[in-house]
């Protein structure tokens, strides 16, 4: 018996088949959104805007991938044996559809591409996303509806912030009142991929759907003063929160038909990438904790009970129905990516001049903030410099990575998150230079995932626990994840009172900045 988990990120859409006694990967492939749909136009996933603080990309897009990757799967895999499906997808992003949404995936047929189905459907042809930071407003408006940000956190999980889904819905309520009249249904990336598969709209899991300011944390369900503040009649639009590990119903019949499985297949909610790397990465267990290396820099932690968080901290739900605490940083491979540019290096020259570079930089410090930054809150970019030379392209390298880990090991403090042990994935999870300088900044061993994407690989870990629950988590992530983990990165200890000290002087950047930008 196998399973299946896909996880459609903000670049690529990827698949991982599970056989689902053994834990072992059977084929896992991923499909690049730029290289592979040209005709959307993105450019990391995203379409550009001539204001930078709006950033969406095309849910069409997202349906095409999963036609293509499934059509493809169909040729490698036999489908029929497929028991279950569960997905996971970027965080926060929105789609909106018109009523006839539901009429639509019943009406689906076997014989057309998904796109030229759905095509009709969307009320906005564009979804904003995770990157988006134009709701400052539209956030002010939700915390001041609930009593202040701490409220907001406190029912919430998160204070308002721009990116979140509730603030993103009320901006197009109000900035396109005659669109947000005509729409139906709103669902995040993750639902609305998993209504594509159900064959019916489906509700938001509790993981994914803390990362709208609209969950009260401690019912589960839709906090009504928190919905009033986005919009008036919006519970009919998203339908009902779901457990993680419920099955939805079987796969739509015309899915099915168009891809050779199962009547009897069975769709899981889908959640975001950041609770399904959770699972991915083995983080089944209070206290454990991982960093996410891609577009976004992730630190999460999972915590049987509710931590207390930071101002600048979300708590969602993991799919174990745990807490986890986390905390996204804008500026990840972004900012990598751009210092790497700006001295004409590839990867190995970037990880060479790590290399050649002390720990602690000499005092050289940067603020990375390359693009709006999400924590701490800016909401214009601009790179912060100390001691750094222009053109100094070795002590650049190192300046990023280092600011980076710094702040992460600074919201940690302030969380009360003291990693033993770090678990890491994403695209940077690869090089061992990095990961290095991440296991002396934190001072404890790094684990990377030997999996490119640990969000598909959790994602069909969950199907794996959707169809057998007495398997439980320990067993199912010591067959399916642990085979997967590298070799642990260790800490060297002398190093520990440089980062110490560093860490001092960046916090004081960081706050003279901020006071300055005021
Ligand atoms: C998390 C966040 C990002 C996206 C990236 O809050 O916004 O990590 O989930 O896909």
């Amino acid at each position: 018996m196998l399973v299946l988990g896909l996880d459609s990120s903000t670049q690529s859409l990827t698949a991982v088949v599970l056989d689902a006694a053994s834990g072992r990967v059977v084929h896992q492939r991923a499909l690049n959104f730029d290289r592979d749909f040209p005709q959307y136009r993105t450019r990391n996933g995203v379409l550009s805007h001539a204001d930078a603080a709006i950033v969406h990309a095309p849910p069409l897009m997202w349906v095409a991938a999963l036609d293509r990757i499934l059509d493809e799967l169909k040729d490698i895999v036999d489908l029929s044996q497929v028991a279950a499906i569960a997905g996971s997808a970027q965080q926060h992003g929105s789609v909106y559809l018109r009523g006839s949404f539901p009429e639509v995936l019943a009406g689906l047929r076997p014989d057309a591409p998904l796109v030229d189905q759905l095509a009709g459907v969307f009320t906005r042809a564009t979804a904003p996303i995770w990157m988006d930071s134009s709701t400052a407003e539209d956030c002010r408006a939700i915390d001041a509806a609930l009593g202040g940000p701490l409220e907001t956190q406190r029912v919430t999980g998160s204070a308002a912030y721009e990116r979140f889904t509730g603030p993103q819905i009320r901006r197009f309520a109000r900035s396109e009142p005659g669109a947000w009249q005509a729409t139906g249904h709103v669902r995040l990336v993750s639902s609305f991929l998993a209504s594509l598969l159900a064959g019916k709209p489906v509700g938001t899991d509790w993981g994914d759907g803390s990362g709208m300011n609209l969950l009260d944390l401690a019912t589960k369900r839709w906090h009504q003063p928190a919905l009033d503040a986005v919009s008036p009649d919006l519970a009919r639009r998203l339908g009902d929160p779901v457990e993680p590990w419920t099955v939805l119903g079987t796969i739509s019949p015309a899915l099915a038909k168009r891809y050779g499985f199962v009547a009897t297949c069975r769709i899981v909610p889908w959640t975001g990438d950041n609770p399904a790397s959770a699972i991915g990465l083995g983080l089944a267990r209070d206290g454990h904790c991982a960093l996410s290396l891609g577009t976004s820099d992730v630190l999460f932690a999972i915590s049987a009970a509710r931590p207390a968080m930071p101002p600048a901290g979300h708590i969602f739900f993991s799919p174990t129905g745990d807490h986890m605490a986390l905390f996204c940083f804008a500026n990840g491979s972004l900012a990598r990516e751009a210092v790497k540019d700006e001295h004409k290096l590839d990867w190995a020259g970037f990880s060479e001049a790590l290399g050649r570079t002390a720990p602690g930089n000499g005092g050289r410090l940067m603020l990375p903030w390359f693009r709006p930054e999400i924590v701490p809150k800016v909401l214009k970019a601009g790179v912060v410099r100390a001691n750094l030379k222009p053109g100094d392209a070795d002590a650049d390298c190192r300046a990023v990575v280092e600011g980076q880990f710094i702040s992460m090991r600074l919201r940690a403090k302030a969380a009360g998150i003291t990693p033993s042990a770090l678990r890491a994935t994403g695209g940077a999870a690869t090089n061992l230079a990095i990961l290095q300088i991440a296991a002396d900044v934190f001072q404890c061993p790094v684990r990377r995932s030997n999996v490119t994407d640990t969000a598909a690989l959790g994602a069909a870990v969950r199907a794996a626990h959707a169809i057998d629950r007495a398997a439980g988590w320990d067993r199912l992530v010591q067959q399916a994840v642990e085979p997967q983990l590298g070799e642990a990165v260790m800490p060297r200890r002398d190093f520990a009172s440089i980062y110490a000290l560093l860490a001092q002087e960046y916090a004081a950047l960081e706050t003279r900045e901020l006071a300055s930008r005021g």
